[in-house]
């Protein structure tokens, strides 16, 4: 993928949402950064060394002190208020969507094994069939992965889908996404697990509906021939 300074296009259905977070948690801190910059150097010039000068002390301001807190602090409340909803939109209790196509993906040192629905699109039947390091799903229809670890912790990291979710041993934790563009995509593990834990990608294809269903039949016709 070409470099980029900016985030990768972002295509599921939430990553317009996480964006506008990210993008306004920048904007704000890139305000704070510049303003306290910009007063740290305007102050070194201010009270610089001169001759004859003594130094002055002084208790500081309570006027001042409550605007810098209260500013930071309604910042704050608003931006946990604003991401709050995209939190419970993305990871929820309640957020999977119903009738989603699952899949599950087992992640140890230092591979992804992907156990994909088969032909009758349901998850632990004799149809179903694994991959390793590839997850072929559809576009536009909601995607339940049901994650697990055999070893230690892994995090399972899609950045154009705007998702990632850690692996944890012992425990099988669902994640959801829908996507909104056929294509080919990263999936990284984002949790240091080990020496090759850089090694540990795999590919997202993401079909068009139709063509999903021809591609699961030819793996299907593949497993059965064995
Ligand atoms: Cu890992």
């Amino acid at each position: 993928m070409p470099w980029h300074w900016s985030l990768p296009p972002g295509v599921s259905t939430y990553a317009g949402q996480v964006d506008f977070i990210y993008y306004l948690i920048l904007a704000v801190t890139a305000t704070a950064f510049f303003i306290v910059e910009a007063g740290l150097l305007w102050f070194v010039f201010k009270y610089r060394g001169r001759p004859g000068r003594k130094a002055y002390y002084t208790h500081g301001s309570t006027k001042a002190e409550v605007v810098w807190t209260a500013i930071p602090a309604v910042t704050v409340v608003v931006i946990g208020i604003l991401s709050g909803r995209v939190w419970d939109r993305v990871k929820g209790r309640d957020s999977l969507p119903a009738g989603a196509l699952e899949f599950a993906v087992t992640a140890k040192q230092f591979e992804w094994n992907v156990t994909h629905p088969g032909q009758d699109g349901v998850l632990g039947t004799d149809d179903d069939f694994t991959l390793r390091n590839q997850l072929h799903l559809p576009a536009n229809r909601p995607i339940v992965v049901r994650l697990r670890s055999e070893d230690v912790i892994h995090s399972f990291f899609v950045p154009a889908f705007r998702i990632k979710q850690d692996a944890v041993p012992g425990m099988e934790i669902p994640v959801w996404f829908e996507v909104t563009q056929a294509g080919e995509y990263d999936l990284a593990c984002a949790e240091l697990c080990g020496l090759g834990h850089y090694r540990m990608g795999a590919r997202v294809i993401v079909h068009e509906q139709d063509e999903y269903q021809r591609w699961v039949a030819s793996q299907s016709a593949a497993v059965a021939a064995r």
